[in-house]
């Protein structure tokens, strides 16, 4: 439900015509209304439940009006009690044309949501009585303004929702790839891997995906925003010319909103110990490299693939470039061709 302002804590003011008018409405309907949105713009000035007035498109625009249909307040035709904090979301124009006015910066909105979550302190002129941990979320209007490259960042309003409550999980990996890593300066050439993270019940869904670019130490810090704390999963890596790779069995658990996990050390990080020794000194274990066409195997497709660019000589970000050198040549089919001898293939659970 999505009301004007007036209608709502408009009661505050006055109560007849439109003003409080949805009161009886939202009152009768309490049990059945699973978010009430009040519009936080074209709106104007509106009383708090402190009796001050706050201006629209401003921190304590934001605190007042939402704490007063949280809290409850007082009308001419009798007291409106208020909703739970889980049955209110922050009604705000998406960018500044959206609407005519109301717009605030989504700094400040997360400052007002934050502060009205009980995370920060007290931002602005607006003292909340309470604070609300489950406050349910925010509604922008208009969602096809969220996407218009001309008036704000694209996607900031929900960008910004993300940003405000769905606090990042970071896993902090490391990994090597065979082809990228260098044993006599133990780094490794930099390149993107996507990382996801998989349930570890069969069929195993995706449950959250990131990509990142590797550190020459294999290392990277890598944000996922739908993963769950106290939740197992498998780690799975992919890159352009690799064998996919899962974390070894059982998965891994976010706690505190951190994971951290290194396939480096051992084959056994990998599950079916599906890695190859890259180094000695420091005993280094890498992604198997050579997956040129990215199925199941490394064999002879992928060798002809290599072969043949390296006869035209192919330089530059490409697939057949194994060792990330940007020349496509035999080096690049020996990686290939040796893993092909050995049958290596994905192994997962
Ligand atoms: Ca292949
Ligand atoms: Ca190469």
């Amino acid at each position: 439900m999505a009301p004007e302002t007036a209608f709502v804590t408009g009661g505050m003011s006055a109560y007849s015509g439109i003003w409080g008018a949805y009161l009886p409405v939202i009152n009768a309907l309490r049990d059945s209304i699973e978010v009430l949105h009040m519009q936080l713009y074209n709106s104007g000035s509106m009383y708090g439940i402190d009796g001050n007035i706050y201006e629209q498109g401003t921190v304590d625009f934001i605190l007042s009006q939402t704490e007063a249909v949280i809290h409850g307040f007082n009308t001419a035709g009798g007291y409106f009690n208020g909703l739970r904090a889980d049955q209110i979301a922050v009604g705000l124009p998406a960018c500044s044309n959206a609407a005519g006015g109301g717009y605030v910066s989504p700094d400040s909105v997360k400052t007002a949501i934050n502060y009205l979550r009980g995370q920060i302190p007290q931002p602005a002129n607006y003292h909340c009585l309470s604070s609300y941990p489950g406050l349910r979320g925010m509604m922008d209007w208009s969602i096809n303004w969220d996407a218009v490259a001309t008036c704000g960042a694209i996607y900031e309003f929900a960008n910004n929702f993300n940003r405000i409550f769905r606090s990042a999980q970071t896993l902090n990996l490391n990994v090597f790839i065979q082809g990228l890593y260098i044993p006599a300066a133990d780094t490794t050439r930099r390149d993107t891997i996507r990382v996801y993270l998989r349930d570890t019940i069969s069929p195993y869904p995706l449950k959250d995906s990131s990509k990142a670019l590797l550190n020459t130490n294999g290392s990277a810090a890598i944000n996922f925003t739908n993963a769950q704390n106290n939740h197992r999963y498998y780690i799975q890596i992919k890159q352009r010319n690799s064998l996919e790779t899962w974390s070894k069995a059982g998965g891994e658990v976010f706690s505190a909103s951190a994971l951290n996990y290194s396939f480096t050390a051992s084959a056994q990080q990998a599950f079916g110990n599906n890695m190859i020794k890259v180094d000695v000194s420091p005993v280094r274990f890498a992604v198997y490299s050579g997956n040129v066409n990215q199925d199941s195997y490394i064999d002879l497709a992928d060798i002809i693939q290599i072969s043949n660019d390296a006869s035209a000589f192919l330089t530059g970000y490409v697939n057949t470039d194994v060792n990330g050198d940007s020349v496509t040549d035999l080096s690049d089919i020996l990686i290939a061709f040796n893993n092909a001898g050995n049958f290596v293939q994905v192994l997962k659970p």
